[in-house]
């Protein structure tokens, strides 16, 4: 078939949270062309130049072939599926009757793209009575779920940023330019620079890319947006700039925070955060008194100094002015797949860890915390843990406690596509089919207020002996007897079910199943994989748990699901909508609301935003006798940027990069010039951790006495030596945020020298 033949078919992006849909052509089982999908609903064509190089994720030299186990001298041997899970089934139910479910725990469950795999791994947690789950949202996300809890009332009212209509963008700490997070980053960024009538305005340490786009660029100090944004919240109240009416009818709680507002020293606090008073001036008057006005923040206020705070404050600029719940604004969402629990630490039966007593978060614990509660919580001490889909010893803080709590386990397993730095320390290695070889999903549907769901079709049979991760988690527990081999009864009614039935026979029998056994319930999604999925059309068995999800979905949001163009009534409304999603290749609406409903998604009962939270009120008072640390180092590290050649450790293979082949370490020329040090040259960096040999790129976008790596780097790719920063190795897993336990990792104080000169 020539190229032209070929058939296009529809998949997705997995490189970051924006899933962007694609189109591509596939010969010889090799990606040949990649274009973005115009059916996309949310995306529509849009792509980066990340996504052209896909098929380094599909084809390289790590990717697992076959289940492996590692013998007592080190070397990996190839073992089949069955031992491998027969062995661990039988490891890990003696472990759960000998120490009980706290010595276990789960460690990531899903990437940027891979959520539908998810729903099976939260099983096996269950399956060992285990409340630890670890992944990367907890050293990123965890202090804005919370912040979520108290404000909205439940941690899973996650919040959006409607970029593409706000007349008035303030970007926090983010760099949508390489980073993405937002629709069609470029284009809206675009957009927003063209247009006279709207602003835009940066926040950031760096004059990023997304600066070129900026009205306005403070570049303010590393570690100051608590400063910089009380700061602006005091302008605003201090100048009657608060929308009155909108904090009468939609908060409570307002004086606490108006008299902490009050108090704030704006003189003193914009020159600590060393930017210019009249701008901050302006941008506070234009963001309170614009149309509409948003806020969009990342990294750059999640992984510095008052994490948790920052996202308060953050969040206190849209609310007090009133840009919450309105076009342009930053309102709640729907999600579909349920990614975030609630876990409020207030309520008796949320368990702590064992060492450091820490609360979940959305029901997410802090890899921060887990050497510790490996390596120092005795008999209590988690003694194995499961890997999917993250990579620790490289992305967590502090490689080397990794490294050294990793190897004292009794037993850990690895379930990737690829051979990674951790699955080298794991018992087992269980390879997994990649993201174009099974049925996937993201849930990452995070839009207000249209929300869509795309999912996605295999494109590839699954290389060599790899498995789909609902195939692997559902033998396991078949295994480990948390389910039974064979549901003959169920499977029979959902074979039998005439397509028109609209799976209600099979829903009722399958409702009458957990009722009588409720001990099933945990393990719904593979109980429905094994009865219900053999019956679902193209061979799409994983995608059955979305069968009671879409139900779920149209019973909360009717109309906003028939807005979206699914019909149905009571009943079938939620059957309509998951035949659509399995019909759909591109992707399809799910929902659709009207800005005034938004309020509808809120938790509390009162659906009024509770502004007051005494935690956050003392760290802002204490911020005034604050002496920012790390005085005894030069330099600040930003340790993890987002560049155009990095993607997470989704990439492995560094033939992708076209660009940046070392990681280069940003360094001020003047600061350069004072080091001696020179463009390309090697320079040692130094944090209280270790020492890394990285190569300077001379760039004047950064402050002087700040320096940046890029996150994404540190393969050991094919057995080589690492390729580009391992940066975590610089990282300390007590400096973090003191009520999310999230890392500091944009502020790491170092030195920097030139590799003959001693420190
Ligand atoms: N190209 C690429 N894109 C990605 C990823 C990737 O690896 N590569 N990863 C994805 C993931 S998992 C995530 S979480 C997102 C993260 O996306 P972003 O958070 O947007 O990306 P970062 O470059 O980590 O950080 C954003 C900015 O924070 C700034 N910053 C550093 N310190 C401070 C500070 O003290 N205050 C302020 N205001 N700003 C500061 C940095 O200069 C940087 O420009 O990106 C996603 N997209
Ligand atoms: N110092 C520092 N550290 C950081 C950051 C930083 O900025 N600085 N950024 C942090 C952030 S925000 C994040 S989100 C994390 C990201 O780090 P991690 O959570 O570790 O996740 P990823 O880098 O996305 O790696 C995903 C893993 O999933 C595997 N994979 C891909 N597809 C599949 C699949 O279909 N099934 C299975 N089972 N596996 C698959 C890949 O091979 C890879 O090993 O890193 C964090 N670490
Ligand atoms: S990396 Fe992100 S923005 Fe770029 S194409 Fe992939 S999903 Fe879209
Ligand atoms: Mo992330």
């Amino acid at each position: 078939m020539s190229v032209s033949e070929t058939p296009w078919q529809q998949t997705a992006c997995i490189l970051c949270s924006r899933n962007c849909g694609l189109t591509v052509q596939i010969e010889n089982g090799q990606f040949t062309r990649i274009r973005g999908d115009d059916d996309h609903p949310l995306t529509k064509g849009y792509i980066c130049q990340k996504a052209a190089r896909l098929a380094h994720y599909q084809h390289h030299g790590d990717r697992l072939q076959h289940p492996l186990r590692r013998e007592p001298d080190g070397r990996f041997v190839r073992v089949s599926w069955d031992d491998a899970l027969t062995d661990i089934a039988a490891r890990l139910v003696a472990l759960r009757e000998k120490h009980g479910g706290r010595s276990f725990a789960f460690l990531g469950g899903g990437g940027q793209g891979n959520h539908l795999g998810g729903a099976y791994s939260g099983q096996l947690r269950a399956a060992m009575k285990s409340h630890n789950a670890y992944n990367s949202l907890g050293q990123e996300k965890t202090g804005d779920f919370w912040l979520n809890g108290r404000l909205f009332g439940r941690q899973t009212c996650h919040t959006t940023e409607d970029v593409e209509h706000a007349d008035f963008v303030l970007f926090i700490g983010c760099n949508p330019f390489q980073a993405h997070g937002i629709p069609n980053a470029r284009d809206t960024l675009k957009h927003l620079q063209k247009d006279p009538a709207r602003t835009m305005v940066l926040v950031d340490p760096r004059r990023t890319e997304t600066a070129r786009y900026a009205d306005i660029h403070l570049q303010l100090k590393p570690g100051t947006d608590a400063y910089l944004m009380s700061a602006m919240l005091a302008i605003i109240v201090r100048e009657g700039l608060h929308d009155r009416d909108f904090i009468a009818r939609h908060c409570a709680g307002f004086d606490a925070v108006e008299k902490a507002l009050l108090d704030i020293p704006v003189e003193d606090y914009v020159r600590r955060a060393d930017v210019a008073l009249a701008d901050v001036e302006k941008v506070a008057r234009g963001f309170a008194t614009a149309k509409s006005a948003c806020v969009r923040i990342d990294l750059g206020i999640q992984h510095t100094l008052h994490t948790t705070l920052n996202g308060y404050l953050e969040k206190l600029l849209y609310l007090v002015t009133g840009n919450f719940g309105i076009k342009g604004g930053n309102n709640l969402h729907t999600m579909f797949l349920p990614i975030l629990g609630h876990t409020d630490e207030r309520r008796p039966r949320i368990k702590r860890t064992a060492y450091h007593r820490m609360f979940p978060i959305a029901g997410i614990l802090p890899p921060n915390i887990l050497p510790d509660e490996i390596l120092k919580a005795g008999d209590a001490r988690i003694r194995s843990v499961f890997v999917d889909s993250c990579n620790p010893l490289l992305t967590w803080p502090d490689t080397a406690a990794y490294r050294e709590a990793f190897a004292s386990l009794d037993l850990m397993v690895v379930v990737d596509v690829a051979m990674t730095e951790t699955a080298r320390m794991a018992h087992y290695v269980l390879p997994a089919a990649s993201q174009f070889e099974k049925w996937e999903a993201t849930g990452f549907n995070l839009e207000f207020p249209s929300n869509a769901f795309h999912l996605r079709q295999p494109l590839l049979p699954p290389a060599h002996e790899c498995l789909p991760e609902p195939e692997i988690y559902t033998r396991l527990l078949e295994k480990m007897d948390a389910i039974p081999k064979a549901f003959p009864w169920l499977a029979r009614i959902a074979r039998r079910e005439p397509a028109a039935g609209a799976h209600l026979g099979y829903m009722a029998a399958f409702a009458a199943l957990l009722v009588r056994q409720r001990k099933l319930l945990p393990f719904a999604p593979s109980i429905l994989y094994r009865t219900l999925g053999p019956t679902l059309p193209d061979g799409a068995a994983a995608a059955a748990p979305l069968l009671p999800l879409s139900m779920l979905y149209a019973q909360k949001y009717p109309a906003e699901v028939r807005r979206a163009g699914h019909a149905g009534n009571r009943l079938t409304l939620g059957t309509a909508l998951f035949r659509a999603i399995l019909a759909s290749r591109s992707g399809t609406l799910i929902s659709t609301h009207e800005f005034r409903d938004m309020w509808t998604l809120m938790g509390t009962t009162d659906r009024r935003v509770r502004l007051e939270i005494p935690e956050m009120l003392d760290e802002l008072a204490a911020l005034r006798d604050e002496v920012p640390p790390g005085a005894d180092f030069p330099f600040i590290l930003m340790a993890g940027e987002r560049r155009s050649y990095n993607a997470n450790q989704i990439y492995r293979d560094p033939a992708w990069r076209k660009v940046d082949p070392h990681g280069a370490l940003r360094l001020h020329p003047e600061d350069a010039a004072a080091l001696g040090l020179v463009d390309g040259e090697q320079a040692v960096c130094t944090s209280s951790r270790d020492s890394l040999t990285v190569v300077v790129e001379i760039d004047d976008s950064v402050r002087r006495g700040v320096v940046t790596l890029p996150h994404g780097y540190g393969f050991r790719y094919q057995d080589s030596a690492p390729v580009g920063p391992e940066l975590n190795r610089l990282t300390d897993a007590a400096h973090c945020d003191p009520l999310s336990r999230t890392p500091y990792h944009k502020y790491v104080p170092v030195h920097i020298r030139k590799p003959e000169v001693a420190l």
